[in-house]
């Protein structure tokens, strides 16, 4: 474990000093900054499994996992393996590659809603897509988001987001015109009496409802009991499209992600992160009345240069393959439970109010002594904590998320060595706090 006393980050501070000249902030996205808990962002020289090492060589144990896609350990030998093989055939065609069947046969048999997939960039050209999608289906123009969700930066959906939106408190984003988020509605999360009125006052001009079926994106926010399947019902007697952004639970929370987990499925459904194995991956997919829609079967458009390429493909399906193997949830299940339940029992021992939780290899907490339903709640949590928290487990050597409005992951790689050592950092941590 790094003592206080060696941990030197001077080359990391070297190198943002000059990002900062280079890049906006410094960093390629905003929540890398670590803007709302203080101190300098770490600048990672290489990582492993469940660790990462930066540039002054501290070592970390990691739960971030570049934010998803490191559900299988980061640079998994296999992986690793697959895609030296692949670059040996090219880096991409821009045509038809035999791979993306593979990927796309993978995500169809595993995921309830989806019988023709779309493979994309990113988890935000997904969700912008996916949005085009539903007004070109329904004809209609208004669509529902929940308060605290984020689904990438595309216009529409810069309103009351989450994540790096949230943490730089950027409830709107300059440049995001009035007539593109005039037509997002939104409500709280977990609170159906909301979008049962949004629906009675915009009747037959909402398209459909688009949310984290567990939000990641506010901090871990888990849905209360019938509140997915209250979506579900209200949607279908609305005549709108229910679409569940899986970008980050997708595979995660199970293998056929958060419908599959939860039983309820949508029309349409937004995967990234994970079905990318670390390289650039979005999807959209879902029935297939509505995705014969898409170009070129059908008249909406949406295209991509590097959609589909085959080190993405291939990346993509071998950390699906490794999922497929026995045990890979319940160990997800049981390390993140292990260390959200000790977490949570050294701050009572230590007097500091906090809530949390998880589902599968997705955890998060809060310094919150009341229940966290939605975003609102979320956001009365004790922010200042929070940050000298990270500040402390960083010099402990543990990499949690840089912001109270992120969820945590877990690997395949975390071990319980992982574990009792970032519980016992916390215990440390929480005393001085
Ligand atoms: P990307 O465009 O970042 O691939 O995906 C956007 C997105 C869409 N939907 C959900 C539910 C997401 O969580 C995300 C992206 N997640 C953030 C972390 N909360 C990515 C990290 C970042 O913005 O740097």
């Amino acid at each position: 474990m790094v003592s206080i006393t060696s941990f030197k980050t001077s080359r990391s501070e070297e190198i943002f000093a000059s990002a900062q000249k280079l890049m906006p902030g410094g960093v390629s996205s905003p929540v890398r900054a670590f803007k709302s808990v203080g101190g300098q962002p770490i600048v990672f020289d290489r990582v492993k499994g469940s660790h990462i090492w930066d540039v002054d060589g501290n070592e970390y144990i990691d739960y971030v996992g570049t934010w998803g896609p490191a559900i299988c350990g980061h640079a998994h030998p296999e992986v690793l393996a697959a895609l030296r093989d692949a670059l040996d055939k090219g880096t991409s065609f821009g045509a038809p590659c035999v791979l993306e069947n593979v990927l796309a046969e993978m995500v169809i048999d595993a995921v309830p809603s989806i019988e023709m997939v779309r493979f994309v960039n990113s988890g935000t050209e997904a969700c912008m897509s996916v949005l085009r999608l539903m007004r070109a289906f329904t004809g209609r123009e208004k669509i529902i988001k929940f308060e605290g969700c984020y689904h990438g930066h595309a216009d529409m959906f810069l309103v009351k987001a989450g994540s790096g939106v949230a943490t730089l408190g950027l409830p709107d984003s300059p440049g995001v015109p009035k007539s593109t988020t005039s037509s997002t509605l939104t409500a709280p999360y977990n609170d159906l009496e909301a979008v049962k009125a949004l629906f009675a006052e915009n009747p037959g001009e909402i398209a459909g409802a688009i949310l984290e079926p567990v939000v990641g994106n506010s901090g871990f926010i888990p849905p209360d009991a019938g509140f997915l399947e209250g979506l579900r019902l209200l949607t279908q007697e609305h005549g709108a499209l229910l679409v569940f952004d899986e970008v980050m639970t997708g595979f995660r929370i199970s293998y056929g992600g958060a419908q599959a987990k939860f039983g309820v499925t949508p029309d349409l459904t937004t995967l990234g992160k994970v079905i990318g194995g670390g390289l650039p991956v979005g999807a959209y997919g879902g029935r297939k009345d509505i995705m014969s829609m898409v170009a070129p079967a059908g008249p909406m458009y949406q295209a991509g240069t590097l959609s589909g390429n085959p080190l993405a493909m291939t990346a993509g399906i071998k950390t699906l393959e490794l999922l497929q193997k026995a045990g890979s949830y319940e160990h997800l299940d049981r390390v993140t439970t292990k260390l959200v339940e000790g977490l949570l029992e050294i701050a009572k021992e230590t007097g500091h109010p906090a809530m949390g939780g998880s589902i599968s290899g997705m955890f998060g907490f809060f310094f919150n002594g009341d229940p966290v339903h939605n975003y609102d709640d979320a956001k009365k949590s004790d922010l200042t904590k929070f940050g000298r928290f990270h500040r402390g487990m960083l010099e402990q050597g543990v990499y949690l998320a840089p912001s109270q409005f992120e969820a945590g992951f877990t690997s395949l790689a975390h071990t319980d060595e992982d574990i009792d050592k970032t519980l016992s950092a916390a215990r440390e941590v929480m005393k001085q706090l």
